[in-house]
């Protein structure tokens, strides 16, 4: 997939092209990032690419003109699918979904804003759609660029070690992950589960399965509402909800 940023400090990428699973996947051609610099679309001798907001206020707005023209190139140099998307507070929430539909196609174009914002007439002629992590402020958008590459990254075919391992991830089944644990045994006077260390490979999936039903539960309920459980997963919900937990002190006490 190629992924084309268009932003005015492209060095920023850098943490994602030459680092862990998204540098890999960079270097074995599976992901192929791009920067485009609005600077480089400018015609003043001061290359300026943000001016002052009419209407006055503090801070400063990045101009349509040079902003246009970068994700000119940008179209004309990806993949003809490829969608613009600007990055924003006010975009559409994305989630694991939206990402892994969007990581099969050939291109995208990401927009990374800087200062109070962009000219709105450069949204409505030069972009497709506005996505949002969440809700908070950043500095610019090239960090929640980079974690649209990361997520895009890893759900290339071929991407992780373990083949099987994006499957297994949070939300791929939307539900949360299972807890892990590694050596030593016991940690701050903590057991790892029994079970864990039983070798019974049945019983394992099985309390794993478990646990991210009951974390889902208890953490994010409105993401288990959503879903449709299958009669096993019903009764291990309801076997967890019977079991002692900050949320539930009694359940399981016996003596009660
Ligand atoms: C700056 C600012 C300063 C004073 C009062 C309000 C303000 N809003 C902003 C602002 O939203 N600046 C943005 C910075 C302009 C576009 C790029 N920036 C950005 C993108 N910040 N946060 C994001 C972002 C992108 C995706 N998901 C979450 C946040």
């Amino acid at each position: 997939m190629e992924v084309h940023a268009v932003t005015l400090i492209p060095e920023l990428l850098m943490a994602v092209t030459e680092h862990g699973v998204t540098g890999r996947a960079v270097r074995r051609g599976l992901l192929d990032v791009r920067t485009w610099n609005p600077r480089d679309y400018t015609h003043d001798a001061h290359r300026t690419v943000d001016d002052r907001a009419y209407g006055g206020g503090p801070g400063m707005v990045l101009k349509a003109g040079p902003l246009s023209a970068a994700v000119a190139a940008a179209r004309a140099g990806a993949p003809a699918d490829a969608r613009v998307v600007y990055l924003s507070p006010q975009g559409r929430p994305i989630e694991q979904s939206l990402l892994r539909a969007r990581s099969r196609a050939a291109g995208l174009i990401l927009v990374c804003g800087r200062y109070e914002g962009v000219d709105e007439r450069f949204i409505e002629t030069s972009v497709d759609e506005e996505w949002s992590l969440g809700d908070y402020v950043l500095s610019g958008g090239e960090l929640a660029a980079m974690v649209v590459i990361d997520a895009l990254a890893r759900l290339q075919p071929g991407a992780l070690g373990d083949a099987g391992s994006a499957e297994q991830d949070s939300f791929s089944g939307a539900l949360l992950d299972h807890p892990h644990y590694t050596r030593p045994e016991v940690f701050a006077a903590r057991r790892v589960p029994a079970v864990l260390l039983s070798g019974d490979h049945a019983a394992i999936a099985r309390w794993r399965r478990q646990q991210a039903l009951g974390r889902t539960w208890r953490r994010r309920p409105e993401l288990l509402a959503g879903m449709r459980l299958s009669e096993a997963d019903v009764r291990l919900l309801e076997e967890y909800k019977r079991q002692p937990g900050d949320d539930n002190p009694g359940a399981g006490d016996s003596d009660e």
